[in-house]
């Protein structure tokens, strides 16, 4: 264990109030693809052709089949001891706000649960005509799953690039950073906006910050702990003993 690992380990024991911001690298270690990167998913496509409203406008159906390509792989994969440590930080701090990015819930399949999805859920899917909005986790929806109350054609109830979160989700988010002690950034690229701004906005506010990541990335430099290595396998290091 190095020394920043245990001096931070012990700010995460005495703090009140900690705030995390996961990213697809969280959820790396448990198979799911990450999106930039040499495995990533924009390697062979390209974001603004599946991930926008014009493109879903363009051709549902290819976009469908994006998204029911990646609930299969969600769907068969567990959470990994990344996803397993941030729950057990949050049964211990005071006040722990987990922030993602992530739309795979395996941090709520892990335990847990003050959980802001940012960018939405893979698991929701949502009337864009009558505004019905459900859970689903079948395996085999329809190449274009319709809506049960007004038979429109249903969209996943993620967040597309170009379009604004949930304001709802947005304000709590950017409130609790505005109160956090600790802010730790794990397992995101730090590129998408405006989830990548809260790095920021936890310094602005006098938060100690890290970033758990085996990339460098804009905002190693900034943050007062960087610790290179995997989420799965740096993480659980960095949480208090229960009793400390
Ligand atoms: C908005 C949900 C405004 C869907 C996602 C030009 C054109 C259009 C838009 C823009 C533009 N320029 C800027 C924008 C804004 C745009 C944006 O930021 N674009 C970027 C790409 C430049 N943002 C938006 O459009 C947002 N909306 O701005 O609206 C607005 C306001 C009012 C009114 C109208 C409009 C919406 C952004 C949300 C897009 N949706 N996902 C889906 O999942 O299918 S984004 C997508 O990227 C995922 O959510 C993902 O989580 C997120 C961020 O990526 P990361 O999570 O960081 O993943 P990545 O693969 O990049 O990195 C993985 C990291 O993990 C790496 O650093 C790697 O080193 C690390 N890693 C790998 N293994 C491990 C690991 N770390 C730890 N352990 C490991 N084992
Ligand atoms: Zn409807």
């Amino acid at each position: 264990m190095n020394k920043d690992m245990e001096s931070l380990r012990n700010i995460l024991g005495k703090a009140r109030r900690i705030c995390v911001l996961t990213g697809a690298g969280v959820s790396a270690e448990s198979g799911v693809p990450t999106f930039r990167g040499d495995a990533g998913i924009w390697k062979n496509h390209n974001p603004m052709d599946l991930a926008t409203p014009q493109a879903f406008d363009r051709d549902p159906e290819l976009v469908w089949e994006f998204y029911a390509w990646r609930r299969m792989r969600m769907r068969e994969v567990a959470p990994n001891p990344a996803h397993f440590a941030l729950a057990a930080l949050e049964r211990i701090a005071p006040h722990f706000t987990l922030i993602t990015q992530n739309v795979d819930g395996l941090h709520q399949s892990a335990g847990s649960e003050n959980v802001l999805e940012i960018h939405g859920s893979i698991w929701t899917l949502r009337c864009p005509h009558c505004g019905a909005e459900e859970e689903n986790r079948e395996p085999d929806l329809p190449p274009l799953p319709r809506c049960a109350d007004c038979g429109g054609l249903l969209r996943p109830g993620v967040v597309w690039f170009g379009e604004p979160l949930d304001a709802r989700v947005w304000d709590r988010a950017v409130t609790v950073i505005s109160e956090c002690e600790v802010f730790l950034s794990v397992g995101t690229s730090a590129l998408v906006q405006p989830a990548a701004s809260l790095a920021l906005a936890a310094q602005n506010v006098g938060a100690v910050t890290a970033e758990v990541n085996p990339e460098p990335t804009e905002q190693t430099e900034a943050m007062d702990y960087a610790f290179t290595g995997k989420a799965g396998i740096l993480l659980p290091g960095l949480v208090p003993e229960q009793n400390a």
